[in-house]
């Protein structure tokens, strides 16, 4: 029995993407070496790409957004500290606790409006040196911001933050996981937005269409001390050039092409817009993301899921009735229209 439609309309994450010909060219035709001895040409151009592109000394290839995150987290503080992150981050939200499980920090959660904490909740939550409290270490913010609905922040919203940050002897540090979708969409070069901070970290394979693998980036001596947590990890790799090959080709064409995913999410949310019983604020579209509210439709968000499903249309719950459906290289203009079609009678379906 056929239950779903065999073209499937996938809106769930950027990160199902896959790699492009040319992609997959590269990678069988890389220089490879043994990545622990420092010695793939592939990784080393890589990283000193990746270096360049972001205006910061040097940078680290690893497994993933989560590894990276964890990576700096540990190499930007002592165990014992705390770091102020905000209420909805990737980090506090996704990443399994590793923040405490394996850095063994204290995480200060400060809430924001749409994923830009004020400068003036960052100084509240750093206190002052007393015996009883753990000493602050670090900030981090997510650019663009994922639960938030691909929401950007803006270079002098970040250097607002940096102000506190160097006045309390603290370290910035920025999950720049889809930091590109920022910068094309603020139509800036990206060191417009890198220079705020001290280190980041950014993904290959969102996006930009990569299988594997996501960067470090920042001084000499912050990339050292993560090469070791790296290690401690179990992430040194070997042939890792079959995963940078691609991230060369990433890097040097698959950037402009994300505005068509910003049209596309537009598009999208315009579309839902439209639909009664659905809440969606077109302010907060402003990436290849697009969150929306159906408690207004009267069922629950695995039922809703169940019957796009249904009609081959794949998205993600991000909870409490709300639905996250992303763009992506692959969803075209009329993969948009037929989801807002299968949405629309979803919706006539439950009212
Ligand atoms: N996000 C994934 C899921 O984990 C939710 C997605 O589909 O959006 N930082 C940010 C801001 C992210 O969105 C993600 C992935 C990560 C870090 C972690 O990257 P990976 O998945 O490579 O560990």
């Amino acid at each position: 029995m056929k239950i779903y439609p065999e073209e499937i309309i996938d809106l769930r994450s950027d990160t199902v993407t896959l790699p492009t010909e040319e992609m997959l060219e590269a990678i069988r035709h890389a220089e490879l070496g043994d990545d622990v001895f420092r010695e793939d040409p592939t990784v080393n151009r890589l990283e000193r790409l990746a270096a360049e592109k972001m205006g910061k000394e040097a940078a680290l290839l690893v497994t993933s957004g989560t590894q990276a995150n964890l990576i700096s987290l540990m190499s930007n503080t002592k165990r014992g500290e705390l770091v102020i992150l905000e209420a909805e981050s990737h980090i506090y939200w996704y990443e399994a606790g590793g923040v405490s499980m394996i850095a063994g920090l204290l995480p200060w959660p400060i809430e924001s409006y749409s994923g830009a904490p004020s400068p003036q909740k960052v100084e509240e939550a750093i206190r002052p040196q007393n015996i009883h409290f753990p000493n602050p270490a670090l900030i981090c913010l997510e650019n663009t911001h994922n639960r938030h609905g691909g929401t950007i922040l803006r270079p002098d919203q970040i250097k607002a933050i940096k102000e506190v940050a160097k006045a309390h002897g603290l370290k910035l540090y920025l999950d720049g996981a889809r930091i590109f979708n920022a910068a094309v969409a603020l139509r800036i070069d990206v060191k417009e937005i890198t220079r705020q901070v001290d280190n980041l970290m950014f993904c290959l394979s969102k996006s930009l269409c990569c299988p594997v693998g996501s960067l470090l980036v920042g001084t000499f001596e912050f990339i050292e001390r993560a090469r070791k947590f790296r290690k401690v990890l179990g992430g040194g790799m070997r042939q890792a050039g079959i995963i940078a090959a691609p991230g060369i080709v990433a890097l040097e064409t698959m950037i402009e092409r994300l505005e068509e995913d910003h049209n596309n999410a537009k598009h999208l949310a315009q579309g839902i817009s439209k639909l009664e019983g659905i809440r969606i604020d077109l302010k907060s579209v402003q990436t290849n993301i697009v969150c929306f509210d159906i408690s207004g439709l009267g069922i629950s968000d695995d039922m809703f899921l169940l019957k796009l499903k249904k009609q081959g249309i794949l998205a993600l719950t991000i909870g409490k009735s709300r639905i996250r459906m992303t763009t992506h290289k692959g969803i075209e203009k009329n993969h948009i229209e037929e989801a807002i079609s299968a949405i629309e009678s979803v919706k006539n379906d439950s009212m």
